[in-house]
């Protein structure tokens, strides 16, 4: 009895572990405006390098948006994209190669999405499920999701009937009136629903130097400690209508548990008047 307990166990040990180390995640990137009507919506492969195919239904509000044929990135280019409607808003996906080759990590795949007349911006809610992973043998392997971190802000905030209003919960929306646009409303870690945002406003002051009594223009701003998706850009420029220049931001020395104060500071030389601001695109 010991004799054959043992082994067994040892056994199933060894297979357990091997799967879990290849078990991969299919990402649902943020999706990215490309013209007036049109947007992509990226999916990136992460955690195994033996995944060979794949397949995800994609379920879209059908009446504000329409989803394109895939594109496989250059990086995939051994495998091919197919897809199908598999009822009214909902297409399936598969990813395949006749090679068996695996896919690379990172960007794997881009599906165009053609904006309906009520254009959401950047794009309307999209939803995976159903993932299903295989390796060149065609046996599956683990598959788990997650979703990019503009659109995972944007769904712990927002209803489903708000993410698909733009006014609300698009990147340039600003639903509680406080002046702050919902990217920099997740840049600085405040509410987008709550016009408490007046200590994370970006500010402009007028400094002089402790030790030599220059003037300095200084930014201050805040970050989340943890931001992800998002560029930052402090601009400067001598007319309104222009920000020819890119000031670097450090940090303040000022922070709270989730976010950093940075500064951005322009000595000031004669009366020129100068103008900073700082803006926030998707990465
Ligand atoms: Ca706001």
């Amino acid at each position: 009895m010991k004799l054959l307990t043992s082994p067994a166990t040892k056994a199933a040990t060894l297979l357990v572990l091997p799967l879990l180390a290849i078990a991969g995640t299919l990402e649902q990137g943020d999706v990215r405006e490309v013209s007036a009507d049109s947007a992509l919506l990226p999916l990136k492969l992460s955690g195994s390098l033996e995944v060979a195919g794949l397949q995800f239904d994609l379920a879209y509000p059908s009446a504000l948006a329409t989803i394109g044929q895939p594109t496989v990135s250059s990086a995939a280019a051994s495998h091919q994209a197919q897809s199908g409607q598999i009822s009214a808003g909902v297409l399936r996906v598969v990813v395949y190669s006749t090679s068996s080759a695996t896919l690379p990590q990172d960007l794997i795949l881009n599906l165009p999405i053609v904006l309906g007349a009520a254009k959401v911006d950047p794009g309307p809610l999209m939803v995976l499920s159903n993932i299903r992973f295989t390796d060149a043998q065609g046996n599956g392997i683990a598959a788990t999701s997650r979703i990019g971190a503009v659109t995972a802000w944007k769904r712990t905030h927002f209803t489903t009937t708000e993410l698909n209003d733009p006014t609300v919960s698009g990147d340039r929306g600003d639903p509680d009136d406080d002046g702050m646009e919902n990217l920099m409303e997740l840049l600085s870690g405040a509410d987008p629903k709550a016009a408490d945002s007046a200590n994370r406003q970006p500010l402009v002051n007028r400094q002089h130097d402790a030790t030599t009594g220059e003037p300095y223009m200084v930014l201050r701003w805040r970050k989340l400690k943890d931001l992800e998706g998002l560029q930052p850009r402090v601009e400067m420029g001598t007319e309104l209508a222009n920000w020819p220049m890119l000031l670097p931001s450090i940090p303040s020395g000022v922070e709270d548990e989730t976010t950093i104060e940075m500064q951005a500071k322009v000595q000031m030389e004669g009366p020129e008047r100068v103008f900073l601001r700082l803006t926030v695109q998707r990465q």
